[in-house]
């Protein structure tokens, strides 16, 4: 979520649009009206609905809502999709997506998006239909103990009886408002899940009259640091200091950084891998006793989940470690011994022209340009400037040189080094960018230069799972909000392995009538889970024993699969054809295998 402002100010309840005065006698269908009605003019703008009987009053409504234009609906028949579907939405958009599932499993499939918008931070609001009181404990027919279900997980939840709330309209409309200001954190500074567990008793609806459109407000704000008792402390210099970004940094980290003269140690997922200080080969540098070593302050921004370089520093005596979590009550803190605080300035001790602070920075910088230079020549030896000169030359053997060397150029294999670097060059700020969790977003991390686009990664947990529902939301919340806003919108594009791709295979699933956004998924296929094979038991281990239960070897035919459920799909096995299906990736949803050998 980064430092994504929020939009606007608080709508108080009071405000009633003409949406809160429709009744239809029908409590839960009422209750409905007044519970996402309240959810819209409070800044919410995405619904994802699952089927299901008892929540078909909050369905109708959703569905309603989008006819009038007063909010998207997207609709999902597996929980677990529409879970991190709404996850990418919020991610994207900031705002709370809102799930509506009905009661029993269903309400159980959604707990993996919950948990990683627990972690991440990310605001997220799932509304369970269940059945009342007397009907619980009885064994009625799908019926299970639903209420607090998520446990520890959501920042707030509620089990309430929609016809005791249902009537009247207002106080589902304060349950609304409620459950959003929890949700990004509007008291607390502390964003994430929340959970309505709503019982619906039967009549569970009527069909809903046509809304006028309602009153689509903006967000409340969240509030600031303080709300954590966390302070704005000042740096001063005299301490030889690097930032670090972990994943949702945000562009705060770089602008810190430039502001006080301090290298960038920037992940990939940051929002900060870019500008004058990055240090993108910081892997390398921190293992080197002049830069690592050198080391005696280190100021966090974000979660840094993607090296065991960065852990190792900030767990040393030597360092002082400070981290910077302005929101979410839970601060990155290895080896407990970090100074928590809610934001930082530089100090007017730092002066960002002397020679020590350029020359702290500038060694680096440097030192990451050389390593990143020989990382790409490795990579993608072709980018290997062509020899003009033969190009030139009007000798047939100069000629034929140039030509086969640039036919070499584009044949050459395709290795996870090339795939993740040509995939950061073909996107660009109108695009979006999601990593999964796989070797390819480590590999990523070590050798993409600085750009400053939107990367977006599950990094609260860095599951396998959701990881192609996540991508969805991303795609459709950025592309429908550049549409409002007149401009391009551009593709989002995903990279995950082969085993992320299989593990959410159902979320390629888009139903009749359901948007289809200008989406690719990239698959590096290695065959299983290469990512275990850099365990130091790999070594030691059986090969057929490690295999069988970590590598988890599959030959799935990704084309049929990926067909099955109306995909383009293509492969690239040679740079010139990934260069090809990456800078036109085709209009719509589209599968790009690259084949990776282990
Ligand atoms: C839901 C979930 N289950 C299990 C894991 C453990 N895990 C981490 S990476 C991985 C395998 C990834 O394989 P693949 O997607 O093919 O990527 P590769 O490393 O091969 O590039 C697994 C099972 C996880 N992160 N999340
Ligand atoms: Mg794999």
């Amino acid at each position: 979520m980064g430092d994504r402002p929020h939009r606007g100010e608080v709508t108080t309840v009071g405000a009633v649009d003409a949406v809160a005065g429709v009744r239809t006698g029908n409590p839960a269908t009422d209750f409905s009206i007044a519970l996402l009605g309240a959810f819209v003019r409070n800044g919410v703008r995405d619904f994802v609905v699952s089927p299901g009987s008892r929540s078909q009053a909050l369905a109708l409504v959703a569905a309603e809502l989008e006819r009038s234009g007063s909010a998207r609906l997207h609709v999902r028949i597996d929980e677990r999709s529409a879970g991190f579907l709404a996850l990418g939405l919020a991610r994207e958009t900031g705002a709370p997506a809102v799930v509506i599932t009905t009661s029993g499993t269903a309400t159980a499939n959604v707990h993996p998006a919950v948990l990683e918008a627990h972690e991440a931070g990310v605001p997220l609001i799932v509304v369970t239909g269940d059945r009342p009181e007397e009907l619980r404990g009885i064994r009625s027919n799908q019926t299970t103990r639903q209420d607090g279900m998520y446990g520890a997980a959501v920042r707030w939840s509620a089990d309430v009886d929609a016809q005791a709330s249902g009537s009247e309209g207002s106080d589902a409309a304060e349950l609304g408002l409620a459950a959003v200001r929890s949700a990004v954190g509007a008291e607390t500074a502390d964003p994430g899940p929340v959970h309505l567990n709503v019982a619906f008793r039967e009549p569970l609806s009527v069909a809903v009259p046509p809304l006028p459109a309602a009153m689509a407000g903006s967000l409340p704000a969240r509030a600031g640091a303080d709300a954590l008792g966390r302070e704005t402390i000042a740096i001063d210099g005299g301490r030889r200091t690097v930032v670090v970004a972990g994943a949702d940094a945000g562009p705060r980290a770089e602008e810190f950084a430039r502001e006080g003269g301090f290298p960038l140690l920037a992940e990939v997922s940051s929002g900060a891998r870019f500008g004058p200080n990055l240090v993108a080969s910081y892997r390398e540098l921190l293992h080197d006793d002049t830069f690592g070593g050198a080391v005696e302050r280190a100021i966090v921004f974000g979660h840094p989940t993607l090296s065991r370089e960065v852990p190792a520093l900030l767990s040393r005596p030597d360092v002082e470690v400070i981290v910077v979590a302005p929101a979410g009550a839970q601060a990155y803190n290895p080896g407990r011994r970090a100074r928590v605080v809610g934001g930082v300035r530089v100090g007017d001790g730092i002066d960002v022209r002397s020679p020590e602070v350029r020359g702290w920075v500038g060694r680096w910088v440097f030192a990451s340009r050389r390593l990143a230079e020989r990382a790409e020549q490795q990579a993608n030896p072709s980018a290997v400037a062509p020899d003009v000169a033969k190009a030139r030359s009007f000798e047939p053997a100069d000629a034929l040189a140039f030509a086969t060397a640039e036919l070499a150029a584009i044949r050459a294999p395709i290795t996870r080094a090339l795939l993740a670097e040509t995939i950061w060059r073909y996107t660009w700020p109108h695009d979006r960018l999601v990593l999964g969790a796989s070797r390819l977003i480590r590999d990523a991390d070590r050798i993409v230069p600085g750009k400053k686009i939107v990367v977006h990664a599950n990094r609260g947990l860095a599951g396998i799972d959701g990881t192609i529902a996540t991508a969805t939301g991303i795609a459709l919340a950025s592309q429908a909000e550049a549409e409002q806003a007149g401009i391009p919108s551009g593709v989002t594009r995903v990279l995950l392995g082969d085993l992320a791709v299989l593990h959410d295979a159902g979320s390629l699933l888009l139903g009749a009538g359901e948007r289809h956004p200008h989406l690719q998924v990239v698959v590096g296929n290695d065959g299983g889970g290469t990512i275990f094979d850099g365990l130091e038991v790999a070594g030691s281990a059986s090969a057929e024993t490690f295999d069988r239960v970590l590598y988890t070897p599959q030959s799935v035919d990704l084309a049929s699969l990926a067909r099955a459920y109306g995909w383009h799909h293509s492969i690239a096995r040679t740079k010139g054809e990934l260069d090809q299906a990456l800078s036109a990736p085709p209009a719509g949803v589209s599968m790009l295998e690259v084949p990776l050998t282990r």
